[in-house]
């Protein structure tokens, strides 16, 4: 059994079957693990839903911030805007069966015991163990009979630190926002989630997360994360790995084999 993880699709369908036959992926015996932003401004949401939910157990993903705005569509918080691609998937008679799967999801898993998958990345002064416990604490909000409730208060960036959050909504919201939708973090812990610059033209006195004073990782720790596509895949770091290639921005699609620490990569087509 081999596990590979995909970076962030998009609803970008066309790439994913060619890609994980080049990496020969095998659905009977391997597990494909994806990023998050399955969906959100690609061409073929409903597609991709259907083509990841028919690999069944073979399949798994952390949430990433598009699946999340596509679950606020769904529940009417959110206006359905042509732009995130969601119509056709709204209208699929089987849409509540890809909402419940969405919504049982998890934000951040350990893929082994040294890997850690969230689609954002680790927020700087947490350890794994952090944020797979205020990931649960979400996944128990989001599979909860008032889900709709937390969705509705995740838009906006505040609290911006740790530090600041003073109610447990307030911590599910900081989790949120740090698992699926943070890149540059203020030396004392602010998270900026305006810029989306690669690392050439970095916001003053804000660091990549990844390289952060406070990112504390152990020699045989890793990070697979997607959602930062201007860093083209890099990070400066090798244990923090970047699968957001961007292909729906025109780059390529990534998928990556642990056990090799392989690269795969499919260009447009
Ligand atoms: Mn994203």
């Amino acid at each position: 059994m081999a596990t590979y993880v995909v970076g962030d699709i998009q609803a970008c369908l066309a790439p994913l079957p060619p890609l994980l036959e080049k990496a020969s992926f095998n659905p009977d015996t391997d597990q494909l693990w994806a990023v998050g932003d399955l969906i959100g401004r690609g061409p073929q949401a409903l597609e991709t839903m259907q083509f990841l939910h028919n690999l069944g157990s073979s399949f798994n993903t952390v949430l990433g911030n598009h699946d999340l705005h596509f679950l606020a569509v769904y529940a009417g918080i959110k206006r359905d805007k042509p732009s995130d691609g969601f119509q056709a998937l709204l209208t699929s008679p089987d849409i509540d069966v890809y909402v419940d799967w969405l919504r049982s999801r998890p934000l951040a898993v350990l893929l082994d015991e040294g890997t850690f998958l969230s689609h954002a990345g680790l927020y700087p002064g947490w350890q794994f163990s952090d944020a797979l416990y205020w990931a649960g604490q979400v996944s128990e909000a989001l599979t909860s009979d008032k889900w709709q409730d937390l969705l509705a208060s995740m838009y906006g960036s505040e609290p911006k630190a740790w530090h600041d959050c003073t109610s447990h909504q307030e911590k599910l919201i900081f989790t949120i926002n740090c698992l699926t939708r943070m890149r540059f973090v203020s030396a004392s812990g602010q998270l900026d989630l305006q810029t989306k610059s690669g690392l050439l033209s970095p916001p003053t006195d804000k660091h990549p997360w990844f390289s952060h004073p406070s990112l504390m990782l152990l020699p045989e720790q890793k990070i697979l994360f997607g959602h930062w596509a201007a860093l083209e895949g890099h990070t400066g770091n090798a244990q923090c790995l970047a699968l957001d290639t961007g292909y729906i921005w025109g780059g390529t699609l990534s998928l990556y084999k642990l056990e090799s620490a392989t690269f795969y990569r499919i260009e447009q087509q």
